[in-house]
């Protein structure tokens, strides 16, 4: 079994430290940490989320493999982010009220930090005001996160509220998240969409550059 497959074993069982400690032995092995996040981590959420709809494992083990991949990413974290450089822009990002997922909104943030951009991290469960807020204090990016086909419509609502603020036009909005398509940003007014998290990276450059 190679280091990847213990990764992966370790965030579908739940064990996060066998997972922190795969990681660990990975990166002192000199695999690198974007194919350590792509092959082990990112892997093993797919195989969670197959596993769930399969009706294989229910909530309480999604929640241990979200908690054991968390625990991986903290230490890839700091590989992931050590080639950033001056702040190219300031993102605040967020996973929309009502939805607490958040690994996929953690990853963008990991990514655009390791890319540059100064990161406000504004958790999950955000109501429109505290995006409205971020843009107030100076972000000039907002990217928006939600994982549940119930929870993306507050999107709209937040674009809006931002709208109603009179603060559209001072910060791009760039959505994703599993059940969010390039159709449904255009039907809300978002800026832009994007698949995953180096897509992401790619669209506030997009965006900013604009
Ligand atoms: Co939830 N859950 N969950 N869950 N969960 C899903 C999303 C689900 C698809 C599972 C399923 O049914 N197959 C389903 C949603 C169905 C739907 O709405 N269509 C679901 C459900 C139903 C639920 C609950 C309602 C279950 C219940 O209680 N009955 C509940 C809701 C709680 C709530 O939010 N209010 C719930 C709870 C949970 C846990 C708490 C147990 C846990 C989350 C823990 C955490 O995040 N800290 C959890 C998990 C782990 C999942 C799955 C298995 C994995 C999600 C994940 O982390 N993926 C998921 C099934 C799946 O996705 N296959 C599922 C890995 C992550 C790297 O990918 O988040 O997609 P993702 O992020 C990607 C891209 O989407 C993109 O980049 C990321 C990196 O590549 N991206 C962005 C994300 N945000 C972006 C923002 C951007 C750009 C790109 O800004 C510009």
């Amino acid at each position: 079994m190679t280091i990847i497959d213990e990764l992966r074993e370790a965030v579908v069982e739940g064990q996060q430290k066998a997972a922190v400690a795969s990681v660990e032995k990975g990166l002192a092995e000199g695999i690198d940490a974007g194919t350590l996040l792509r092959e082990g981590l990112i892997a093993a959420m797919a195989q969670v989320g197959q596993l769930y709809e399969e009706g294989e494992i229910f909530v309480p083990e999604m929640l241990v493999a979200a908690r054991a991949m968390n625990g991986a990413l903290g230490v890839l974290k700091p590989r992931l982010v050590e080639q950033g450089v001056e702040a190219a822009g300031k993102v605040a990002i967020g996973t929309v009220q009502g939805d607490l997922h958040d690994i996929g909104k953690n990853l963008v943030a990991m990514m655009l930090e390791g890319s540059g951009f100064e990161i406000m991290d504004l958790g999950v469960d955000v109501p429109a005001a505290k995006f409205v807020q971020a843009i107030r204090e100076g972000a000039n990016v907002v990217a928006m996160s939600a994982l549940l086909t119930t929870t993306m419509t507050n999107m709209q609502a937040i674009i809006e509220a931002i709208r109603e603020a009179g603060l559209r036009d001072q910060a791009r909005i760039i959505i994703g998240g599993a059940p969010i398509t390039k159709t449904y940003a255009d039907e809300i007014g978002a800026d832009g969409y994007a698949v995953d998290a180096s897509g992401a990276v790619r669209l506030v450059r997009e965006v900013l550059a604009a």
